[in-house]
């Protein structure tokens, strides 16, 4: 299959003329915790390295993530998805934790946001796996169970709510260095540790935690992990990530 047939299974007639017009990474965004990790890394790629890159911003409530042009850039069906139009054929990346490390892997190469050595690359993919396959999942639920379902479920949201909070004691125990003695700023890298794709990985979600139903009171149980949020907040390639260019026109 020459790479001109896989452009063309790629993009079609419904597919935006932005996305199909696109010319290097284009980001398919809505400005959601998921899509705001990848926006995240993009806005700090662009204040290192002048990176650019277009976005197209889609209203997930009317399922737009669910046509056929979408699914034929990411079958799961979800935001966000990019796609590396410097590629031949374009290649589509899905799944935050992948975009995040594809994003790093071509766009820094000077290690400023991840890691050259290879034991400390691999302890900042732990926390990034960590947060994808076992906070994300919990905080979905917890959202689903506790705010959106129309029955409320007791057990449900009891058990979800209690997974949130050992997951949040588990970024608490290494933060908070309660095992080597070091407190940390940041979830991997020597020392006090590297603001890095782990962390751009986990912030979104857990900035979420008041809406998401968990009281002062059992927040003031992770210290480290409450100053931790404000520190990521406080970068301006955050709050431009967070900010109204990644709003709905
Ligand atoms: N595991 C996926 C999750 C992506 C995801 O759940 N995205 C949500 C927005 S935060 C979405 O697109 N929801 C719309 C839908 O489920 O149809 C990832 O990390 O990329």
């Amino acid at each position: 299959m020459g790479p001109s047939l896989q452009k063309s299974l790629l993009y079609v007639d419904e597919t935006p003329q932005e996305v199909k017009d696109a010319k290097g990474i284009h980001l398919i965004t809505q400005s959601t915790p998921n899509g705001q990790k990848v926006q995240i890394l993009l806005e700090e790629l662009a204040d290192v390295y002048n990176l650019e890159w277009t976005t197209t911003v889609i209203n997930i409530s009317t399922n737009e993530q669910k046509k056929d042009w979408f699914l034929r850039l990411n079958p799961n069906g979800r935001i966000p998805v990019i796609v590396d139009n410097t590629q031949s054929p374009p290649f589509p990346v899905m799944e935050t934790s992948a975009e995040l490390l594809y994003l790093s892997g071509i766009a820094d190469k000077d290690h400023v946001f991840s890691f050259a050595d290879p034991l400390e690359q691999n302890q900042c993919v732990q926390w990034l796996f960590f947060w994808h396959g076992s906070g994300a999942p919990y905080h979905g639920q917890v959202i689903h169970f506790g705010i959106l379902a129309k029955e409320k479920l007791p057990y449900a949201i009891e058990r979800f709510t209690n997974e949130l909070l050992r997951v949040f004691g588990v970024l608490e125990i290494q933060l908070s260095g309660k095992f080597t003695g070091t407190p940390r700023e940041y979830l991997a890298g020597p020392g006090d540790g590297k603001y890095s794709i782990a962390d751009m990985g986990t912030w979104p979600w857990i900035k979420l935690w008041k809406f998401t139903g968990i009281t002062e009171d059992q927040m003031s149980q992770f210290p480290h992990l409450r100053k931790w949020l404000d520190r990521i907040e406080s970068r301006p390639a955050v709050q431009r990530a967070m900010g109204d260019k990644y709003k709905q026109q």
